[in-house]
């Protein structure tokens, strides 16, 4: 083992012991800064915790990534208060798995729960158990799980979620644009609309007092036993999950009187400034036996038409996503809970939009598997924050991370390692490459696994032949790619040349080959 593998060791380990003594700094940082900002509050000696999850919300989808028309300005706002990194990634780009790699801190690879209606494999009882919201329980945090749900937790009715969290309220799957049209548990919402609905749910959760008594006595009675609101002497922790900016949340869109105006107004104007990808729609570059566009889902195949309609919906919707984050803002303040509460947002995976002549997620392209995080803390030093940091990230990174923050120990069951120390401006070792797969099998997408460096990305499909519907984490035994990719996206960011057949690549590809296989196998383990 040479000295960088070594170095990688401890930082995917133990935290080392000048990491432990910057912890204990840190948290005497924060435990002071909470006691003077709320003496008032003398409970509250730890940092609350918002984590808000998007839905297939790209990297490119804010102005602050370059997106020529949505405008973000309070996610810009929070980025530039915060930490905003620029190279974070989801290594299963599919709603389901990349919630349960969240959940449980690990690879796909390693948890195998998958989509789980083709793996039929849940969240166990142990991985539930070490999830950060659960670690926070029993820490004496008050906590909370709003909006869309989907990977199940331990049995068909993810029990222990509906038994241990405080304010558990959520739909199973899609919600829709209007969520009490699809899922009863959100009848007792007077904002109709999706993102402004689960914003009124959380503020029924924190906000004190009487004004949301409507929201608790109207509540479906399966549900009522399950929402309590906050415990003001508890610090909070609060996931919350939105379906938007997923296609299918977009349909009938500002339809209804109730819907905010910008949902059917904003941008209207704008169509001919929404990107199109170069090329389509004949710009599929990837062989038939890998995937043609007729394999896709219907809905996305996209027309030019249908097409700039989707995006002009999205970049609605990402308004209404920054809208959130905005009142989000507002609510703490008014609460004075905005100096010792902790925000993190980020997305379960991205979207192809026509690149590579396709629609959808779960291939390994940048557009899906690339996505943006924020992680604001009031507790970061004012020279710290408004900083891009540039290491390779993962989903599963962001629960040791929140743990971190909060003065917990990270279980030893995660694979994610936390982000704390290049929150707090350090020089870390840290990884130099990231696993990504794709085991979803159904809507005919390939089994695909890919190895992201800091430079180049080397991409392998395997056969559809026999994996029509079947979960295989580990692969058919024996099998080899059918197909191989690999890109500088230094100088190839879209992913458009594949370097490899060229032979001047030829020992780049071996390396990638051979780093394939070995991240597969640790990470299995
Ligand atoms: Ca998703």
């Amino acid at each position: 083992m040479n000295s960088t593998q070594m170095l990688e060791l401890a930082h995917y380990g133990r935290q080392n012991e000048s990491q432990t003594m910057k912890k204990q700094l840190y948290l005497l940082t924060l435990v002071l800064a909470c006691a003077l900002a709320h003496s008032s509050a003398a409970n509250v000696s730890q940092p609350n915790v918002i984590f808000l999850l998007a839905d297939d919300q790209r990297f490119d989808s804010l102005s602050m990534t370059g997106h020529p028309v949505t405008e973000t300005p309070h996610l810009d706002r929070l980025a530039g208060e915060g930490v905003f990194f620029k190279n974070a990634f989801v290594t299963s780009p599919i709603c389901g798995p990349s919630r349960a790699n969240i959940f449980t801190g690990q690879w796909e690879r390693k948890n195998r729960i998958g989509f789980a209606s083709i793996s039929k494999n849940y969240v166990s009882a142990e991985a539930f158990e070490n999830c950060f919201l659960m670690q926070l329980k029993h820490a004496g945090y008050s906590t909370a799980f709003i909006g869309k749900h989907h990977t199940k937790i331990v049995d068909r009715s993810n029990t222990p979620l509906k038994q241990n969290i405080d304010f558990c309220y959520y739909g199973e799957g899609h919600l829709g644009f209007h969520p009490a049209e699809k899922k009863k548990v959100f009848r007792n919402l007077k904002n109709k609309s999706q993102t402004e609905g689960i914003f009124e749910a959380f503020e029924a959760y924190l906000r004190p007092g009487d004004d949301h008594a409507y929201f608790y006595e109207n509540a479906d009675a399966s549900i009522k036993g399950q929402l309590k609101q906050r415990d003001v002497t508890k610090p909070f922790c609060a996931w919350i999950n939105l379906n938007l900016s997923h296609q299918s949340s977009l349909g009938g869109m500002g339809s209804k009187p109730g819907d905010p105006k910008f949902y059917s107004t904003r941008y209207a104007d704008r169509m001919d400034d929404l990107p199109m990808p170069e090329g389509y729609p004949d710009n599929l570059t990837l062989p038939a036996e890998v995937i043609t566009s007729k394999q896709q889902p219907g809905y996305y195949r996209f027309s030019e038409k249908s097409l700039k309609q989707a995006k002009l919906s999205t970049a609605r919707a990402v308004y209404g996503i920054d809208q959130f984050v905005g009142n989000l803002r507002t609510m703490l303040e008014e609460l004075k809970l905005d100096e010792n509460t902790i925000i993190v947002v980020f997305s379960d995976n991205g979207l192809l939009y026509g690149e590579h002549g396709l629609g959808g997620k779960t291939m390994l392209y940048e557009e899906s598997v690339h996505v943006p995080l924020i992680v604001y803390s009031p507790f970061l030093a004012k020279d710290k924050r408004g900083v891009q940091r540039a290491e390779l990230v993962v989903g599963q990174d962001i629960p040791a991370t929140l743990l971190d923050m909060c003065g917990l120990e990270v279980p030893e069951t995660y694979q994610g390692a936390s982000m704390l120390p290049l929150i707090e401006g350090g020089k870390v070792a840290w990884r130099k490459d990231i696993f990504l797969e794709n085991l979803f099998t159904d809507q005919g997408y390939p089994r695909q696994d890919a190895v992201r460096g800091e430079r180049f990305k080397y991409i392998r499909y395997y056969s559809k032949d026999n994996d029509r519907n079947q979960y295989l984490p580990d692969g058919i035994e024996g099998e080899e790619p059918i197909y191989e990719e690999l890109f500088d996206t230094n100088v190839d960011p879209k992913e458009q040349r594949n370097l490899a057949k060229n032979p001047e690549y030829a020992s780049v590809l071996s390396g990638y080959r051979t780093r394939c296989k070995e991240l597969a196998a640790e990470i299995s383990n």
